[in-house]
C-alpha cells in the first residue's frame, strides 16, 4: 500500500496528534528518514514586494489595511531591485525566493505584467520561484506557470470551523478554489496555516485533514505560529507552547511524509533546542532572513549557527523535480 493517503479520518488524526511527545517524534522522525535526506533543511527567502493596504480583514496581519498597525504602505516594487534582493538571498544559502503581495486576489493589470517578468528573471538566477498574490483564477495560474513559476503560497490558515472567526471577506471555499487552479497550472502547492489563533486542537487537526484529503498534498506545507502584531485583532493571543507545534509539525509530517514541512513564522521566539525538535519532529524547511513580510524573523548569523550546531545542510533547488530547473531558459525569448 502506498504510504501516501487521502481518506484520513478525524478520529486517525486525533491519535496521531495527542501521541504522547516523545513517541510521535520518534514515529514522525522515522517518516522523515524514510522519505528525505536526513539534517537537510530547505532555505527560504521572502520578499514582501507590495506592502500593506491590503482590503482584506484577516485577523492575524499586519497589512490588512483597516488594522492600524504602523505598516508603511509600498506600491509593487521594481523588477531590479526583486532581482537583486534575490541574488543577495542565493548568495545566502537560499535556494528558494518567495515573493509576497498583500493583495486579495490578482488582478489582470500592468501590476500582474510586472510580477510576471519578476518570475522570469528570478528564474535566471536558478532558484525556485515562489509567489504569494491571493486568489488566482484559472487563467492567472496558466500564465504564471507559462512565466516559470515553480510555487504558489496560499495557505488555508485554520480549520474550516474556525475559519469564519479569523477572515469574513472571502471563505474556505475560495481559498480552496485557487489551490485547485494552482495544481491544475502545474505549478507546485504550499499550503499550511497558522496555530495561536485561538482554535481548538481539533482546528488544528481539521486543517491538517484539509490538507492532507486534497487530491494531492501540497509539495510544501508551512506552519506558521501566530507573529501577534499591535493594532490587529490578535494582538494579545497567547502564545503557543512549544510542545504544541512539535506535535503540529510531527502530525503534518506523518500524515504528508513526502511534503516539505516548513517552519515559518514565529521561529524568533524559539531556542536552537526547539528549533532542534522541531527539525526532529520533520520540519525540513525555514525562511531564512531577518524579516519575515513584515515582521522580524532570526538574523543570518544565529541560523547560520543553528546550522552549524545541528549539522544541517541546506537544501539544494530543484532536487524534489529536476524537469524544472532552467526550463525557462530554454525556451525562445
Ligand atoms: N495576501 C496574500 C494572501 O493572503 O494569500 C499573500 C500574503 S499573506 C501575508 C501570506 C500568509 O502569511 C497568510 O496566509 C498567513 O498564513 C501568513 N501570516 C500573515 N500574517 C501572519 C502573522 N502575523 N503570523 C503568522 N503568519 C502570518
Ligand atoms: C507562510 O505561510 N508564511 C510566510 C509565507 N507563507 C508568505 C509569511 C509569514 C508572514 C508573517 C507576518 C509578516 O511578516 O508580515
Ligand atoms: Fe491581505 Fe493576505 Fe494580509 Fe489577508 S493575509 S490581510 S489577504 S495581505
Amino acid at each position: 500500500m502506498s504510504d501516501v493517503r487521502h481518506n484520513w479520518t478525524i478520529e486517525e488524526i486525533r491519535t496521531i496528534y495527542h501521541t504522547p511527545l516523545l513517541s510521535l517524534v520518534l514515529e514522525a522522525s522515522s517518516v522523515h528518514n524514510k522519505n528525505h535526506k536526513f539534517g537537510e533543511v530547505q532555505i527560504s527567502s521572502l520578499l514582501s514586494i507590495k506592502t500593506g493596504g491590503c482590503s482584506e480583514d484577516c485577523a492575524y496581519c499586519p497589512q490588512a489595511a483597516r488594522y492600524h498597525t504602523g505598516v508603511q504602505v509600498h506600491a509593487l516594487m521594481k523588477t531590479e531591485d526583486v532581482v537583486t534582493a534575490a541574488q543577495n538571498a542565493k548568495d545566502g544559502g537560499a535556494s528558494r525566493f518567495c515573493m509576497g503581495a498583500a493583495w486579495r486576489e490578482v488582478r489582470d493589470n500592468r501590476d500582474f505584467d510586472r510580477v510576471l517578468d519578476m518570475v522570469k528573471e528570478v528564474n535566471k538566477l536558478d532558484m525556485e520561484v515562489c509567489c504569494t498574490l491571493g486568489m488566482l483564477t484559472g487563467d492567472q495560474a496558466q500564465k504564471l506557470a507559462d512565466a516559470g513559476l515553480y510555487a504558489y503560497n496560499h495557505n488555508v490558515d485554520t480549520s474550516a470551523e474556525h475559519y469564519e472567526q479569523i477572515i469574513t471577506t472571502r471563505t474556505y471555499d475560495d481559498r480552496l478554489q485557487t489551490l485547485s487552479n494552482v495544481r491544475k497550472a502545474g505549478i507546485s502547492v504550499c499550503s499550511g496555516g497558522i496555530i495561536g489563533m485561538g482554535e481548538k486542537d481539533d482546528d488544528r487537526i481539521g486543517m491538517l485533514m484539509t490538507l492532507a484529503n486534497l487530491p494531492e498534498h501540497p509539495e510544501s506545507v508551512p506552519i506558521n505560529v501566530l507573529v501577534p502584531v499591535e493594532g490587529t485583532p490578535l494582538a494579545d493571543s497567547k502564545r503557543v507552547p512549544f510542545d504544541e507545534l512539535v506535535r503540529m509539525i510531527a502530525t503534518a509530517r506523518i500524515m504528508m511524509p513526502h511534503s516539505a514541512v516548513r517552519l515559518s513564522a514565529g521561529r524568533l521566539e524559539l531556542s536552537i533546542s526547539e528549533q532542534a525538535m522541531c527539525f526532529m519532529a520533520g520540519a525540513n524547511s525555514i525562511f531564512a532572513g531577518d524579516k519575515l513580510l513584515t515582521t522580524p524573523n532570526p538574523e543570518f548569523n544565529s541560523d547560520k549557527e543553528m546550522f552549524n550546531i545541528l549539522g544541517l545542510t541546506p537544501k539544494a533547488a530543484f532536487v524534489d523535480a529536476p524537469h524544472k530547473k532552467n526550463a525557462m531558459q530554454h525556451e525562445p525569448a
